[in-house]
């Protein structure tokens, strides 16, 4: 069997979250979706995305080049194909358009090899559960005040929701942002998790200060207090602070996460599937994180990396951000705050051709 024809569509759902997130004009829920087709007739699905619009195209070129280089391989040597990749792609330095183009073949790969062996993937890259835990992302942004906070974090309660992340960072005070926080832990009561992302918006002392402050509302993590690659700044933070700190969504590759992890800057290592490269490099960070007794939460991307926490001994949470969802006939199968992953073979998702030919741009 040999990877005979490939697939490219630019795909932009209309959510309502961009607007939301982004402001006017600025979109980040782009994406460029693949199809992969053995000679076989066997199809595997993946994607690349959440660029900025002007590398939208970028990256379709990206993934189009690199995927044309495949045509002819086995698409079960999934390894031999992304360490080629990520060479002919730059050498050493791969980071960017690169790997997140080898990540799409390599979702797609994998979910090929599922279809092939008649097994879904979560066995395949382990087998440890077929059910995870996922908390609520996307709706409770920086821009909300208090009372939207507390007015969202219980309707989410309200959907069966018993973990939520929220934003903090563009409180022009200390007294300001302990104010949202508190208002959200008395909407959603003492029983439901909350996790806080502030995307590299503080520094050290910053972090620390209202990091205390916030122990009192009962935190379940605090992401990404300051900028991604300052790993002694971090492990001050997560020294001084009884809150666990997460970090790990803007890292590259796999070599960042020992640095992360050797410095003891996070209690709790988040991997995004498209930054680190796809499914297999996604699995070796985690087993690295687990050789360091740290338990490992997804970024994005919940329909694939649902699989990757599934197949593992050591993950957390997956995070439930519905960006992607509008690309696959699929809806995520939610019970009782889990995921429910299925039995088909490979990742077990359909690309909405028709939704896609609606936002193809
Ligand atoms: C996040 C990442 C990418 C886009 C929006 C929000 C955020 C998260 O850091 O963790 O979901
Ligand atoms: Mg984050």
């Amino acid at each position: 069997m040999k990877i005979e024809q490939f697939e490219t569509r630019v795909v932009c759902p209309a959510t309502a979250y961009r607007e939301e997130v982004d402001g006017p004009g600025v979109l980040v829920a782009n994406f460029v979706t693949l199809k992969i087709r053995t000679s076989d007739g066997v199809e595997g699905v993946g994607y690349g995305g959440f660029v900025a619009a002007p590398m939208l195209r970028a990256l379709q070129a990206t993934i189009d080049s690199l995927a044309e280089m495949t045509i002819g391989d086995d698409p079960l040597m999934i390894e031999a194909i992304g360490q080629r990749l990520l060479m002919a792609g730059g050498l050493g330095a791969p980071a960017g358009l690169v790997t997140r183009a080898v990540a799409a073949i390599d979702v797609a790969l994998w979910d090929i090899k599922g279809k092939v062996l008649g097994q879904p993937v979560h066995r395949l890259l382990g087998g440890y559960r077929d059910r995870v835990p996922c908390y609520a992302s996307g709706f409770l942004w920086r821009n909300y005040d208090a009372a939207a906070l507390a007015k969202k974090g219980a309707e989410l309660v309200e959907q069966g929701y018993r973990a939520m992340k929220f934003r903090m960072g563009a409180a022009p005070t200390t007294v300001a942002e302990i104010e949202r926080m508190r208002a959200l832990r008395d909407a959603v009561g003492d029983d439901v998790d909350l996790m806080v992302d502030i995307n590299q918006g503080w520094d050290v002392n910053r972090s620390i200060q209202v990091g205390r402050e916030m122990e009192r509302c009962n935190l379940h993590w605090l992401e990404d207090p300051i900028d991604h690659q300052d790993y002694e700044g971090m492990a001050q933070i997560a020294a001084a602070l009884d809150t666990p700190i997460a970090a790990g969504e803007y890292h590259y590759g796999i070599a960042p996460f020992r640095h992360m992890f050797t410095h003891r800057s996070v209690d709790i290592a988040m991997i995004d599937l498209l930054r680190a490269g796809g499914v297999t490099p996604w699995m070796k960070i985690a087993h690295l994180a687990e050789s360091f007794n740290l338990p490992v939460v997804t970024h994005l991307a919940p329909e694939v990396l649902a699989h990757c926490l599934a197949a593992i001994p050591n993950g957390e949470t997956v995070e439930q951000m519905p960006w992607s969802l509008p690309l696959f006939r699929n809806e995520l199968r939610i019970e009782d705050g889990h995921i429910v992953l299925s039995d088909q073979p490979g990742l077990g998702l359909e690309l909405d051709d028709e939704a896609a030919a609606k936002f193809n741009r």
